[in-house]
């Protein structure tokens, strides 16, 4: 029995001569889990934030669309896109899409990743007043995290892994205002993308085993506490998610903190769909925000983004993604 525990340990982190990590997979079989390319992410952020900034109802948000479907579909996923019209709380109406990406649909074990791919529309913590009512790249805020999904679609495309895998990403994320709470029914201007999907999933009765949300994955010296939320709905997400960071080399990344409450589009999916769902999201305990110091600034541009972040996220999550049944 400790021989089998300890070759089972052993595994998680090994490393076979083809470069790729070995996964053990419960049971017994060992899967070779696929490389992150960062450089494929780092471009993928570089593409999304070239379009400008993804406003709904701007031509940027539009282009930036199809172009996230259509990565999806060349890396041979099915792709669903949700549009509908939703109202701001002044009753503008904005155009939003959430765009789905189902890999395997015949596989009963699924697993849900998911990111908002729009970026905020006003820099309302930006030094400088006079940038306030400006949209933001959202280089960090939306594409890295999108990017960090988009190469894990291109490798579980190239090598399918055994369960099957729904790319969800959310639109009209970043509307809302810090008081605004989104547990209530009137749950303000955040997370509008995920509430709609949550309540309207593209396939009726939708659902995964579990649900990883990246949101700001892609900061320098990025640090990811276990989020509040995630804790109390999917805590055994957190435990398999963090053991496998520690395992492969990243546990500097993912340290064993509990970290605030955060409101976020993983809430609508655990709330309104009873997906065990968690956000991986860079948490920073001494900043007012608690989130990084360009958080919601004009600074939230290709300028900090970090290859070494998006490398220790995306290859977390490939290697857990390759270690279900
Ligand atoms: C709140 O600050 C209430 N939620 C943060 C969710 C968020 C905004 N993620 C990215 N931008
Ligand atoms: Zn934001």
């Amino acid at each position: 029995m400790l021989d089998k525990l300890f070759f089972a340990a052993v595994l998680t982190f090994a490393v076979c001569s083809c470069g790729k990590q070995a996964a053990k997979v419960q049971g017994q079989q060992v899967v070779a889990v696929p490389e992150f390319n960062v450089d494929s992410a780092y471009h993928y952020t570089a593409e999304q934030v070239s379009f400008g900034p993804r406003v709904p109802n701007t031509s940027s948000h539009e282009a930036c669309a199809k172009y996230l479907a259509d990565k999806l579909k060349t890396f041979g996923f099915e792709v669903t896109v949700q549009a509908t019209t939703l109202h701001l709380l002044d009753g503008t109406p904005i155009n939003i899409k959430n765009i789905i990406g189902v890999l395997s649909p015949e596989k009963t074990n699924r697993i849900m990743l998911c990111a908002h791919w729009d970026s905020r529309p006003f820099a309302d913590y930006d030094p400088n007043p006079a940038n306030r009512n400006k949209a933001i790249d959202g280089a960090n805020d939306g594409a890295g995290a999108c990017a960090a999904l988009l190469e894990i679609a291109r490798q579980a495309g190239l090598s399918q892994p055994a369960a099957g895998v729904d790319i969800i990403l959310f639109d009209a994320e970043d509307w809302g205002k810090n008081h605004d709470d989104i547990t209530t029914k009137h749950h303000g201007e955040w997370c509008m993308g995920s509430h709609y999907w949550a309540k309207n999933p593209h396939t009726p009765d939708y659902h995964a085993n579990y649900g990883i949300l990246l949101d700001m994955v892609s900061g320098y010296d990025a640090q990811f506490y276990k989020e509040y939320y995630s804790m109390e709905y999917a805590s055994h997400v957190v435990q398999k998610v963090w053991n496998v960071a520690q395992a492969i080399g990243y546990g500097n990344y993912f340290p064993n903190r509990n970290g605030g409450a955060i409101e976020d589009d993983h809430l609508q999916v655990n709330l309104y769909r009873q997906i065990p769902c968690i956000d991986i999201i860079q948490y920073e305990p001494d900043s007012e925000t608690g989130f990084a110091d360009f958080w919601h600034t004009l600074d939230d541009n290709m300028e900090h983004i970090s290859r070494e972040t998006l490398k220790a996220v995306g290859q977390t999550v490939l290697h857990v993604i390759y270690s279900e049944k």
